[in-house]
Order: C-alpha cells, then sequence, then structure tokens
C-alpha cells in the first residue's frame, strides 16, 4: 500500500516526504564512553549521504526526545494568532484543551516585513536595528521554579501535567506556536521565514533546545547555555571529575526541571545515553547556530562546551556548510552580559541567516588556553568525519 501509494506519486511527479523508521521501542542502551557517532546510526549502518542523513537526523531528535527531553507533539488541531497594538495573541486548542498567550513584538520602523528574534524572557544580546525583538515569556508555557514546577504552565494546560516534556521541550513548542500564529495571521509584518531565537544561562539552553526541535528557527543564539545547553553529559562529567565545579547531570535534574523525568534514571550513567548534547547541532544543521559561551563561569563547563561544540562543528563539516555554525567562547565578563569582541560574530550571523545576506560567518575561537580547557579531541571524538555526498 505504502509502496503502492509513492509509487503514483512519483509517477504524478508530487515531492513525497521521506519515510523514515519509526525508533525501535526497546533501544539497547550500551556504555559509549566518549561522544556518540553521529555517523553511524542506532542499526549499525554508516551514515554516507545526505539522503541518509535525513533519517539519522530523525533519529536523533527521537532518541534526544525520548532519554532527556520528552515528546515534542507536533502542531495542535486549533492555532490562530491576532496582531493588535503590539501584541500578537495566539490561541491554541488540541482535544478539547484551550489556553492563549500573547508575545510583545517590538518592531523597527519602516514597512517590513522584518526578520524577528524571538527573545526568551528579554534579549541580552543586542538585537540591531532592522531586526524585531519577539519578547516571549517561556516561563508562561512551562514553569522552572524547581521540582514544584514539574508539569506546571500552558503547555502542561493543553498536554497534562504527567506529559513526559520537560521545560525546554515546552518552551519550544511555544516557539512553534508563535510561528505557526505569525504563518497564518497579518498586520504584524514579520516574516516567518526569518526567526531567530536567543535567551541567556537557562533560557540558552531553552534557545538552542528550540531550535533543535522547531525546524522553521532559521538562527539560534544561545547565550552561557552552558550543561543542558551547549555542554555535553559526558565531558561535564569529566570536569567534575578533575575537580572542577560544573554543572553535571546528576545536578541539574534535582535542581529544575528542564528535562524530562525520564532523563532521571540517565543521570548517573551518562554514558549509556546514545547521544549527547553535540547531537543538538546535528539537529539544527544546516540552518544558523551561533553559540555563545564564557570562559570566566567555571559552572557552565569551559572544556565541556568546547569540546562539546568541536563535536558538533562536525556536523556541519559533513553537510558541507561548516561555517554555518559558530562557536565563540570569551570571558571577562559576567553571566549573561555580552562583550564588545563578540559583536563582529553576532553580526555576521545576523546578516546572513536573517538579513539575506550572503557571507558565510565562519565563527570558531575561544580566548581559553589550551591547558586550561584541557580538551583531547583525539580521545573524545573517536570517529571520523564524512563528506556526505
Ligand atoms: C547556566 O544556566 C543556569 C544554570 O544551569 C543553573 O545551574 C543556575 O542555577 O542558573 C543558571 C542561570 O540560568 O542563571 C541565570
Amino acid at each position: 500500500m505504502k509502496l503502492s501509494i509513492l509509487f503514483v506519486a512519483a509517477a504524478l511527479g508530487l515531492a513525497t516526504a521521506q519515510q523514515c523508521p519509526a525508533l525501535p521501542s526497546n533501544v539497547n542502551l550500551v556504555a559509549i564512553p566518549k561522544l556518540p557517532d553521529p555517523f553511524t546510526a542506532l542499526d549499525g549502518s554508516k551514515i554516507t549521504t545526505k539522503d541518509q542523513w535525513t533519517c539519522r537526523k530523525e533519529e536523533i531528535s527521537q532518541l534526544m526526545q525520548r532519554y532527556e527531553l520528552g515528546t515534542f507533539p507536533g502542531k495542535p488541531s486549533s492555532v490562530t494568532g491576532s496582531f493588535s497594538g503590539n501584541r500578537l495573541t495566539i490561541n491554541v486548542s488540541e482535544a478539547g484543551k484551550s489556553i492563549s498567550f500573547s508575545v510583545t513584538i517590538n518592531k523597527p520602523s519602516g514597512n517590513g516585513p522584518f526578520p524577528a528574534i524571538i527573545a526568551y524572557g528579554a534579549a541580552s544580546i543586542p538585537v540591531p536595528s532592522g531586526v524585531a525583538t519577539i519578547v516571549y515569556n517561556n516561563d508562561e508555557i512551562g514553569q522552572q521554579q524547581g521540582q514544584s514546577s514539574r508539569g506546571r504552565g500552558k503547555f502542561y494546560d493543553i498536554y497534562g501535567s504527567g506529559h513526559s516534556a520537560g521545560a525546554l521541550t515546552a518552551w519550544a513548542w511555544g516557539v512553534s506556536r508563535i510561528i505557526d500564529a505569525l504563518e497564518s495571521s497579518t498586520g504584524h509584518n514579520i516574516d516567518p521565514k526569518r526567526i531567530g531565537v536567543t535567551g541567556c544561562s537557562r533560557n540558552g539552553k531553552g534557545a538552542i533546545v528550540a531550535g533543535a526541535l522547531e525546524q522553521r528557527v532559521a538562527l539560534s543564539l544561545p547565550q552561557e547555555s552552558g550543561s543542558g545547553g551547549s555542554a555535553c553529559w559526558r565531558l561535564s562529567d569529566a570536569q567534575k571529575s578533575r575537580g572542577q565545579n560544573v554543572q553535571t547531570a546528576s545536578q541539574i535534574i534535582s535542581e529544575n526541571v528542564w528535562l524530562g523525568p525520564a532523563f532521571n534514571t540517565h543521570v548517573n550513567q551518562v554514558t549509556r545515553l546514545p547521544f549527547d548534547h553535540h547531537f543538538l547541532a546535528a539537529m539544527t544543521a544546516p540552518r544558523g547556530l551561533y553559540v555563545i559561551e564564557n570562559t570566566s563561569m567555571e559552572w557552565l563547563g569551559a572544556m565541556s562546551t568546547y569540546g562539546c561544540m568541536t563535536a558538533g562543528q562536525r556536523i556541519y563539516e559533513a553537510l558541507g556548510v561548516k561555517g554555518n555554525f559558530g562557536y565563540s567562547q570569551i570571558g571577562g565578563h559576567n553571566h549573561c552580559q555580552f562583550p564588545s569582541s563578540q559583536q563582529s560574530e553576532l553580526t555576521a550571523f545576523i546578516n546572513r541567516f536573517l538579513l539575506n545576506g550572503s557571507t558565510t560567518p565562519n565563527v570558531f575561537r575561544t580566548d581559553g588556553s589550551s591547558s586550561s580547557l584541557n580538551f583531547n579531541a583525539g580521545e573524545w571524538i573517536p570517529w571520523t568525519t564524512p563528506n556526505l555526498s
């Protein structure tokens, strides 16, 4: 049946979405001490083509959802948007439940259409004139006030307090609904094809996960996301075992509800996870991703984010778009204060992905010394990077 549908579609010259196999219900979790290979699928097959990558990318997303992030639901049965003043109000209904939330859109002067950056809470990067800011109260969608926040917020009003999603996934769902509403409503003059997402610290974890889960995000700008964001669980554990005060998986689940409850059983044996956070880059590629980090904050895991994103960049490289990925780790400033030395890099990403520029950014740098970071790529990245055809 499926084959004949595909055949008829092909004969009619219709585009058919690639069918990817569902994730097996039982995945054999085995210890993978170093960073897992993005280019070997669960069934052991090697990924050598972009076509094969399509389903591996989907598999990676399903794995991260099942064991860490919780399920990212598809589009609800009804999403509407209405724009008035500078407020976009989004009404969502699904299976007899309804919620409504609003975002504030601060627009440049002129006619547009304008690109926009969705800011979790408030932007702590400078948003250039020419780009709108959409202020998103993510806490309203998924609360993040410690353990008592589990299952609270408007996402859970729709899906139930027992839903598997952690707050990061609930917030990404809210980003998706903002984009739905921008696509279907008028008067706002925002171009839904040129949307960036940013946030710092806990909200930086949210920004990187939003771009990974929601494929309509054109540019992700996570700032000082650290553990649960651009850091890898395995590397943060390695830093911890060197005596450094970094946030690990076992700590993060005790602090807040950013991740799904399914993650709790894995935090003391993260080597059994069939992924690590370089796979967030896999889920985001080939779209724009500029990771902003800070060597002056031990808790973020300077080696962990640097090493994890070194591995993440290789996925972009395999796809032939290495320069669409950026990593910049600069210290000497407070948490969530954007240093002027990173301005030209941020500008390059915004120009390329939100302002229709054609120059590829190409940023990868740290001000940490190799001895202070002490990341051995040969040890932690035991796989080779293919040139996907
Ligand atoms: C870096 O983000 C978090 C961090 O994960 C938490 O452990 C700490 O409590 O808060 C940071 C944050 O959000 O600071 C604003």
